[in-house]
């Protein structure tokens, strides 16, 4: 028997199985716990009607058969069968809605929000906003899933949680009733975090709100949920829930960064500086569509080696990086010594010739 066990087991795979659990997901928030009580809730109530109707029909299947001279009874219009079977399901479907509509109505109230979170969706990356703190970034898939997506099996496995992490993360306190603003730039993406109950619309020109108190510090992954172009699959979501002390120290850590960078803006940086950055800068948010040698995908990507605006004046270059056209997404979003340097990479990789952009050049561009 044992054996047999272990052979149905290998033959099953329960090493893969491992992950997976059976039961939906129980979540880290108040609301993902009412989410999941609800499941239960009306999972059990469907059990007992199942036992109930089944175990019904199973007697009577058997206790009452041909063989044992069973004879079927005949009567028609019984008003009190009928008024049995309608009273009893609506008083169980009221007993459903009930605590369905008080979750759904608490789904919707984001009026107990301590803070708030902008979150953008882009072809294929987020963008995450304090609009109180003053903090900005984007939030790209991690260099190392990105290169594993062409290279090796062994890439694959070896690269850290394999197209499900971030160069940067998002970071909220825990215990916080944070509200999120969902919007996007370009197409419809949707923001997802399962164990947050939490999966959103970005839909372009609308703002969706979504909220959420996470009760439990942890590193919490999710993905857009919404088919949204070729790099649909490469736009996950990574979210550090940090306790309220260390999100202080955070927040203030991102406010000096964000300093130092408009500092930083104003002086004039050496190329060497330029193209180190700008290469980090190019990998993470242009080789999806020009490809991190340049080559592009001609011709919905043009090619960035050898093309006529980055080898010519800075000022065309500069318009359609801030700017965008047609599908070239803007990128204004971005700091302007990150747009110096992606674009002095630009100019001066893949064996280009183009001069050097310095930070004030994109400033007085804007
Ligand atoms: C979503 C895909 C996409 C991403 C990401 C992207 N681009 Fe583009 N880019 C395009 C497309 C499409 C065009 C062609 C636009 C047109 O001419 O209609 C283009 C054109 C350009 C051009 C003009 C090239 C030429 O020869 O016409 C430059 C320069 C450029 N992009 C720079 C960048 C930079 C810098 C980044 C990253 C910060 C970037 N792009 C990210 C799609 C993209
Ligand atoms: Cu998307």
């Amino acid at each position: 028997m044992k054996k047999l066990v272990v052979a149905f087991g290998l033959l099953l795979n329960f090493n893969v199985f491992a992950e997976y659990g059976l039961n939906m997901t129980e979540g880290v928030t108040s609301l993902s716990h009412d989410i999941y009580g609800l499941h239960m809730m009306v999972f059990w109530v469907s059990v007992v009607i199942a036992i109930v109707v089944f175990g019904a029909m199973f007697y009577s299947l058997y206790m009452h058969r041909q063989s044992k001279g069973a004879v079927a009874a005949n009567f028609h219009e019984s008003t009190k069968a009928e008024l049995v079977w309608t009273i009893v399901p609506i008083i169980i479907l009221i007993g459903m809605a009930v605590p369905a509509s008080k979750v759904l109505i608490d789904l919707e109230d984001t009026t107990k929000a301590e803070m708030t979170i902008k979150i953008t969706g882009h072809q294929w990356k987020w963008q995450y906003d304090y609009p109180k703190e003053g903090i900005s970034f984007i939030s790209n898939l991690s260099q190392d899933s990105r290169d594993a997506v062409n290279g090796t099996d062994a890439d694959r496995e070896n690269a850290d949680n394999y197209l499900l992490n971030v160069d940067k993360r998002l970071v909220l306190p825990v215990d916080t009733s944070i509200r999120f603003l969902i919007t996007s730039n370009d197409v419809i993406h949707n923001w997802w975090v399962s164990d947050f109950g939490v999966k959103q619309d970005a839909n372009p020109g609308f703002i969706n709100d979504a909220w959420a108190k996470i009760d439990k510090i942890g590193t919490y992954r999710g993905q857009c949920a919404e088919l949204c172009g070729k790099d649909h699959g490469f736009m996950p979501i990574v979210v550090d829930v940090v306790s309220k002390a260390d999100y202080k120290k955070w927040v203030s850590k991102q406010q000096a960064a964000a300093a130092a960078a408009v500092a930083s803006a104003n002086e004039t940086w050496s190329k060497a500086d330029l193209m180190a950055k700008g290469k980090t800068i190019y990998n993470a948010n242009c080789a999806a569509c020009h490809k991190a040698n340049g080559s592009g995908m001609p011709p919905v990507f043009p090619a960035m080696k050898g093309s006529v605006i980055v080898n010519g004046p800075a000022a065309k270059h500069i318009n359609i990086v801030l700017h965008g056209k047609g599908a070239m997404p803007t990128f204004k979003m971005l700091g302007d010594s990150d747009l110096a340097a992606v674009m002095t990479y630009e100019r001066n990789a893949f064996g280009n010739t183009g001069s050097v952009v310095q930070p004030s050049d994109v400033k007085s561009a804007r």
